[in-house]
């Protein structure tokens, strides 16, 4: 397997934006940006699951309404794949708070709220490695054989 680690970032849909069908408008935002998409699922996560990708917040006054927003419905998970993938996919977001994003960013575009805003994106490849192995745990299947 070649080191995708610095290559990959996982992005995720929310369930806000996938009801609302904004899923393949935000689709064609990434792959004009420039992202190859390596991996993709449409998941309902259970509480408990959403408790441990969301681990690092559970102290966060926050946390029961994400847990309770992030359940709400089906979400669409993502490994995409570019250099400097995490940094790159988080200008495209733009701020947690979508009144705060710039304009064209994803968040500014289809996010309601700091909730219920629209996408989600590693925010270190770390935590890309760790999210992309949370969602696709044999995601060394996507990577063997090299692109073109
Ligand atoms: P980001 O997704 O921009 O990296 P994090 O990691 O700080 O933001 O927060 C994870 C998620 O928790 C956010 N995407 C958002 O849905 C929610 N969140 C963060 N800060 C707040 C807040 N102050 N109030 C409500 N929800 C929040």
């Amino acid at each position: 397997m070649r080191d995708i680690k610095g290559q990959i970032t996982l992005a995720i849909i929310k369930p806000a934006a996938v009801a609302r069908n904004f899923s393949v408008p935000i689709l064609s935002h990434i792959d004009e940006a420039g992202f190859h998409i390596a991996a993709m699922k449409m998941v309902w996560l259970t509480r408990n699951e959403a408790r441990t990708f969301y681990n690092e917040h559970r102290e966060k006054p926050f946390f029961p309404e994400l847990i309770d927003f992030m359940t709400s419905g089906p979400i669409i998970a993502l490994i995409l794949e570019r250099p400097q993938a995490v940094e790159l996919f988080r200008n495209l977001i733009g701020n947690t708070n979508p009144e705060k994003a710039e304009e064209g960013t994803l968040r500014n575009l289809f996010a309601e709220s700091i909730t219920k805003n629209a996408v989600h994106g590693s925010d270190s490849d770390d935590s890309a490695m760790r999210e992309a192995d949370f969602f696709f745990a044999r995601m060394n299947r996507y990577y063997k054989h090299d692109l073109k």
